[in-house]
């Protein structure tokens, strides 16, 4: 089933059409009203009359996280304030945080791209859905329950926590839908046999999973464990949240269409910028096509993957993309939550007492990702009481939880026993199942 069928199904000439009208609207609206973009394109000598076809667009200067950051809190936004509806922000210390603001038009179609999103994957006005994305700065929650609402489901905005009150409230309530990370998924699993209910019993039959990667056979434990059928879910804040891309009922497993009246994608070779030709692997480029509040030229999102062109049996025009194999960056997702190395690094050289001296250890205890953060004690505090290290351990600890929203475990190591490289140090050992 198609939520706008039209659309979905657009021959690729009309497609393509529509999407060249929409770059070159984008490229004057941009050009015109974010300074940023003005001097990016001036600087390479070209105007948004230049772009006559969607192959100029290798012509035009890419966006980086880093802009954003730059360009700290409105500086990228192209309307002004009063248009702007909503904001939403990834984690991050503070000055640092990515910041996206939508017009009304942009919520309006984020809400399409979701609806479109849950009947690809067989959801429809009948269903209940449970959404135990976070509600929040974070775009999971907010982003799944207007789609709910677009499509005409029931939306319980269920947010995270209270893992053992939500699986009573799933079976209560009946959810037939469940939208939430994989992990998460199988964490409910685990609370609903602790207090004894069995959800293979329940009316649940589609999963919604997404916003950290996961593998087939992490798609297969959930299906089996909960009895329903498990979709994969792309989608990044700074180009608009969940529904970038989705799998379908009838598509090969891992492969996703991209909402391509919205999006235009490229790959590239991260280390050259050069696109790469589609089935090669290649750093996923995504310019937002409609978007008012913060459009976004090339926006390199730093995930691995491939574009998959073959036609699909659903009937669906849109391209693919392959499931993520990685990023071309140091970014970790633990627990769903986006968390760099250089933001604890920073915390933790605020610290008095430690050395800069750490490493990052992530592993996977039954379901969930547990994070050990070793740091070296300076010299000059070895010799501090237990109490004074422990108070320093935990003072770390509610920093990185306060700023960055991740739990982790905190211990402070003897000075040089972190072993040093010669070339660059390893601050991460991720020893998660892949
Ligand atoms: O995670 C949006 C989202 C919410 C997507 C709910 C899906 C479901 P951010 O917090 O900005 O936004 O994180 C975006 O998460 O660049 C990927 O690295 C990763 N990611 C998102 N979905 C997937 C997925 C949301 N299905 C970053 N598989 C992205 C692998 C994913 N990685």
């Amino acid at each position: 089933m198609m939520f706008q069928t039209e659309t979905e199904t657009l021959p690729r000439e009309e497609l393509e059409a529509l999407q060249l009208r929409r770059l070159q609207n984008l490229c004057a609206r941009i050009y015109a009203n974010v300074p940023f973009y003005q001097r990016k394109f001036d600087e390479i000598g070209i105007t948004p009359a230049d772009v006559k076809s969607l192959a100029d667009i290798k012509l035009l200067p890419f966006t980086e996280k880093q802009d954003m950051r730059n360009n700290y809190p409105y500086g990228l936004f192209a309307v002004p304030k009063e248009n702007i509806v909503r904001l939403h922000a990834s984690s991050g210390t503070t000055g640092r945080a990515t910041v996206v603001g939508y017009t009304q038009r942009d919520i309006n179609n984020w809400a399409d791209c979701m609806a479109r999103s849950y009947a690809s994957v067989g959801l429809n006005q009948k269903d209940v859905l449970h959404i135990a994305y976070g509600y929040g700065l974070f775009t999971g929650g907010l982003g799944a329950h207007y789609g709910a609402e677009r499509l005409g489901a029931v939306a319980i905005p269920m947010s995270g926590g209270s893992t053992k009150r939500q699986v009573q409230l799933m079976k209560d309530f009946g959810a037939t839908g469940l939208c939430c990370t994989p992990s998460y998924a199988l964490y409910l699993h685990e609370a609903a046999k602790e207090i004894g209910i069995d959800i293979k019993e329940l009316p649940l039959r589609v999963g919604v999973f997404g916003a950290e990667p996961w593998t087939e056979a992490m798609r297969h434990d959930i299906e089996e464990k909960l009895g329903i059928k498990a979709y994969n879910i792309y989608g990044l804040s700074e180009v608009m949240g969940p529904g970038v891309a989705i799998e379908c009922t009838e598509g090969q497993h891992g492969t996703m269409h991209i909402q391509e009246d919205q999006f235009f994608i490229e790959t590239i070779n991260p280390i050259t910028g050069e696109q790469v030709p589609h089935g090669e692997e290649g750093e996923l480029v995504i310019t937002t096509l409609t978007k008012e509040g913060i459009p976004l030229l090339r926006y390199r999102t730093r995930d691995m993957t491939s574009i998959n062109t073959t036609p699909c049996s659903c009937g669906r025009t849109f391209s693919r993309i392959n499931r993520l194999t990685g990023r071309s960056d140091d970014m970790l997702i633990i627990r769903g939550v986006n968390v760099y190395p250089s933001q604890i690094e920073g915390i933790i050289l605020e610290e008095a007492g430690t050395s800069p001296h750490y490493q990052i250890i992530v592993t996977r205890d039954g379901v969930l990702d547990n994070v050990e953060v070793q740091v070296e004690i300076s010299e000059e505090h070895f010799d501090d009481t237990i109490k004074g290290l422990q108070k320093r351990e935990s003072s770390i600890q509610k920093t990185i939880k306060e700023f960055l929203g991740v739990s982790t475990k905190v211990r402070l190591v003897e000075p040089q026993s972190i072993p040093r490289s010669e070339g660059k140090a390893v601050r991460v050992i991720d020893n998660r199942p892949k």
